[in-house]
Formats: structure tokens, sequence, C-alpha cells
């Protein structure tokens, strides 16, 4: 396969073109998006015709994958994370996040599959985190590196959405007892490019642990509003056959909920990745 990639913006983001996520890979061909992956930080690939399972094969060339301890997956493949409108309240991904920091080794990417789109609106925008750490001043990106944040699910995911039936409520209770609040830096080191890139988001960062409680909070206001700034992002419109794959350790992401109450389904295959330092 001949891959033609069109960067989106300057911060992330790529098209790749010549590329069929059914078909299986190679190593050479793992290396290919490995490589455009680091470089543009969200891929999008368009005209695909992938089944869950192939997405979930796809997915399991670049690493082990996350089964999602709250959120509906498909039947017989619980690697493939099902985001219905129909099934869930998903107001949580309107809000910037990076995937599952709420564990001790958040995913490395994420492959996401558009199912079923709106006529219009229901947009995501990723944003750079490289971008954003080089757009701090030297003095403040002095101040923020070596400090550390706690990342806590259920600033997202509360029990109120998530404990509607005695299973969902006795799940919720068992993910919490598993999955306590987690410590990452706040500014992490890519583990293959070495780049620096700040790592806390408005989804589950609850406040940084060297700062007061007052500083924390307006530091971390600061970091979100300023890792959100259009100049680090890219925001894409979705297509019917559209698929996007993100590295989750540098970037964080928003879905737009400015479409219902029509029906959107994406479909999410997780890569886990490694302890962030
Ligand atoms: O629905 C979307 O576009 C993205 C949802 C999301 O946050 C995710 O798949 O991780
Ligand atoms: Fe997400």
């Amino acid at each position: 396969m001949s891959l033609r990639f069109t960067r989106l913006s300057p911060a992330l983001g790529a098209i790749v073109e010549g590329f069929d996520l059914a078909t299986p890979l190679n190593d050479e061909l793992r290396q290919r998006v490995s490589d455009a992956l680091l470089q543009h930080q969200v891929l999008f690939f368009r005209g695909q015709d992938v089944s869950p399972q192939q997405q979930r094969d796809f997915a399991a060339w670049f690493g082990d994958l996350h089964i999602h301890p709250l959120y509906p997956k498909i039947e017989d493949t619980p690697q493939i994370m099902v985001l219905d409108t129909a099934l869930n309240d998903l107001r949580d991904n309107a809000i910037w996040h990076t995937d599952v920091t709420f564990i001790d080794t958040p995913p490395l990417g994420s492959v996401l599959v558009a199912r079923k789109l709106p006529e219009y609106g229901g947009d995501t925008l990723w944003a750079s985190g490289t971008a954003a750490w080089r757009g701090l001043s030297p003095y403040f990106q002095q101040l923020l590196d070596g400090l550390t944040a706690t990342h806590d699910f259920t600033k997202s995911f509360p029990l109120s959405r998530f404990g509607h039936t005695p299973e969902a409520l006795a799940n919720y209770e068992e993910t919490r007892r598993k999955t306590p609040p987690v410590v990452h830096p706040v500014i992490r080191t890519h583990p293959v490019t070495g780049e620096k890139a700040l790592f806390v988001s408005d989804g589950f960062t609850t406040h940084i642990n060297e700062l007061e409680p007052a500083e924390s909070q307006a530091v971390l206001q600061f970091l979100f509003a300023h890792f959100a700034k259009p100049e680090y992002s890219v925001r894409w419109r979705w297509q019917p056959g559209d698929v996007a794959f993100w590295d989750n350790r540098v970037t964080q992401h928003y879905a737009v909920d400015d479409y219902r109450p029509a029906h959107r389904i994406m479909h999410r295959a997780t890569i886990l990745g490694d302890k962030p330092f």
C-alpha cells in the first residue's frame, strides 16, 4: 500500500489515504502507521468498511486492548466499546479529556469508528499536549515540570449516571474498589519521541498534589483553558466510513454535544499504554 498524508492543522491531525483497515497488517505497515501517529498525533481514514472484529484486530497490532469497566461493549467482542446515544448519556465526552487516565497505564491510543451519524453536528476535536506545552513561557514550564496530579474516574463518571440498576450499581462499586485515584506527572514525556506534553484534562484530573487547593484549582483552570485553545486543536467533521486513530499519550479530545435527539453511534477500541513519566 502506498500511503498519502494530508496535514490538517499546524498542531496535529492528518488524513491518511491509500489504507484499508480491514486488510491484515504486516510489520512494515504497522511501523509506518505508528510513525505517522507519532508525527501527526491523530490520523483520519475515510471510506473504511470495517467490522468490529476487524477494528479490534487492527488496534491489537499496536498493543494489548483495554476493556472499559463501565461502558457497554459489543457482545462477544468486549474490546469494542459502544458509544450509543440511545444506550448512554454521553455528556462525559463533551468535556476535554484524555481517555482512561484514571489507571496506572493509560492508553497509548484509541481507534474510533463512526457507525451512525447525525445529519450534521457531532464533530470531535483533538488538541495536542506537545503544542500546548510549547505554547507556555519557560518560566511557567519550569513551575509545572516535576508536579504531579491526581486522576479519578468519578469526576466524569459519577454514580448518579452509572448506578441505575442493581447490577450496574454493584459493577460501579467494584470498579471504585479496583480503580482508586492515581497520580501522573502534570508534564509527561512521550516514551518514543521524548517530547514533553501537558498531561492534565478536565475529564479526570482533580488536583495538583504539590499545590495548595486554591493554587491547584487556579493552575488547573488555566491549563484546561490553555490546552483547549483552537491553536492547539483540530476539528473533525465525521462522514460515514470514517475512522480516527489518536495518540492518547499526548492529546486530549472533546465530542461536541450539539446534535441530540439525533442518534449517533461510535465504536472504540482502546490500546493500553505504559506508565507515564
Ligand atoms: O464520540 C466521539 O466522537 C468521541 C468520544 C470519545 O471521547 C471517545 O471515543 O473516547
Ligand atoms: Fe474519549
